[in-house]
């Protein structure tokens, strides 16, 4: 008789050869939104795990990284970001990060509103994140709420969407980028995550190539993320008026990942990414 007992497996194909696979405790939540499937996971390893179509959006134990990264780097630089706007990002951990900042308002556009429910029932940070009186949530496309705003309204502008694929496709297109800049303050900065430049170098080199064309400082900087593919992930960083390397930057706010000297290094890139990138 075998006594050993059975365990839960979790599994996210990162290329149809090789992914992840973790221990899974128990499922918190599973179901069906008009866009996606959502689910909860109680992990053994990593705490637990948001699941959008079943690829990991976050974990409990690594998603600091990843959101600091996609907002310190901008926000770090602002001495007065007045508003700030997050396309995507309904599990609230950018909006957490964005609100360790002086921020007067944070639009949050998700076109998934069951996200933004289920991480407030599993996920302690985004509850407290989504009920602070800055925050202003908008359940919509983050293409046609960028369409009807007002221009030069945003400080900063953050694309914290899932892999291009479905409705946030259209998240990584020129013309998207064309509308961000007019909505943005002439001193402002977009970030967006921008896939692993490992298995994703064609996204990160079609989506730096589009932001190129567009804003005066375009620089891709990476970060760690165990659980995403690569296990490192890009995002860009584009401004008229900040060059991310050169410019000052805040450290008076609490971070586990970010500090002034990451800021900097997150900057410098490998050999065969500047050769990918022609920079
Ligand atoms: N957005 C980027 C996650 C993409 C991960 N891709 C994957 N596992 N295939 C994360 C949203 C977290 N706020």
């Amino acid at each position: 008789m075998n006594h050993q007992k059975t365990h839960l497996w979790f599994q996210e194909y990162h290329t149809p050869h090789t992914g992840l696979f973790f221990r899974v405790e128990k499922t918190l939540y599973c179901g069906k939104s008009d866009y996606q499937e959502i689910v909860v996971l109680e992990s053994t390893e990593f705490g637990r795990v948001l699941l959008l179509d079943g690829l990991v959006m976050l974990t409990e134990r690594d998603e600091f990284i990843y959101h600091e990264m996609l907002v310190h780097p901008a926000l770090s630089l602002l001495t007065h970001p007045d508003r700030v706007l997050i396309i995507g990002g309904g599990d609230g951990g950018a909006l957490r990060e964005v609100l360790k900042h002086p921020v007067r308002q944070v639009d949050l556009v998700d076109i998934d509103g069951e996200v933004i429910r289920v991480s407030q029932e599993f996920f302690p940070w985004a509850k407290s994140a989504f009920s602070d009186p800055r925050t202003s949530v908008f359940v919509e496309d983050g293409v046609s709420f960028v369409a009807g705003q007002k221009p030069k309204t945003y400080q900063a502008i953050l694309v914290d969407s899932t892999d291009p694929v479905g409705p946030a496709k259209a998240l990584f297109e020129k013309s998207f980028f064309e509308a961000i800049r007019s909505i943005l303050a002439p001193d402002g900065i977009l970030t967006l995550q921008s896939e692993s430049w490992f298995y994703h170098l064609n996204i990160l080199k079609r989506t730096y190539t589009a932001l190129k064309g567009l804003f005066t400082h375009v620089r891709p900087y990476w970060a760690p993320t165990p659980t995403y593919p690569g296990g490192s992930w890009c995002f860009l960083f584009a401004s008229d008026a900040y060059n991310p390397e050169k410019s000052p930057c805040r450290s008076n706010f609490q971070s586990r990942y970010f500090n002034p000297r990451i800021q900097r290094a997150a900057f410098v890139l490998p050999e065969f990414l500047k050769k990918a990138l022609g920079v």
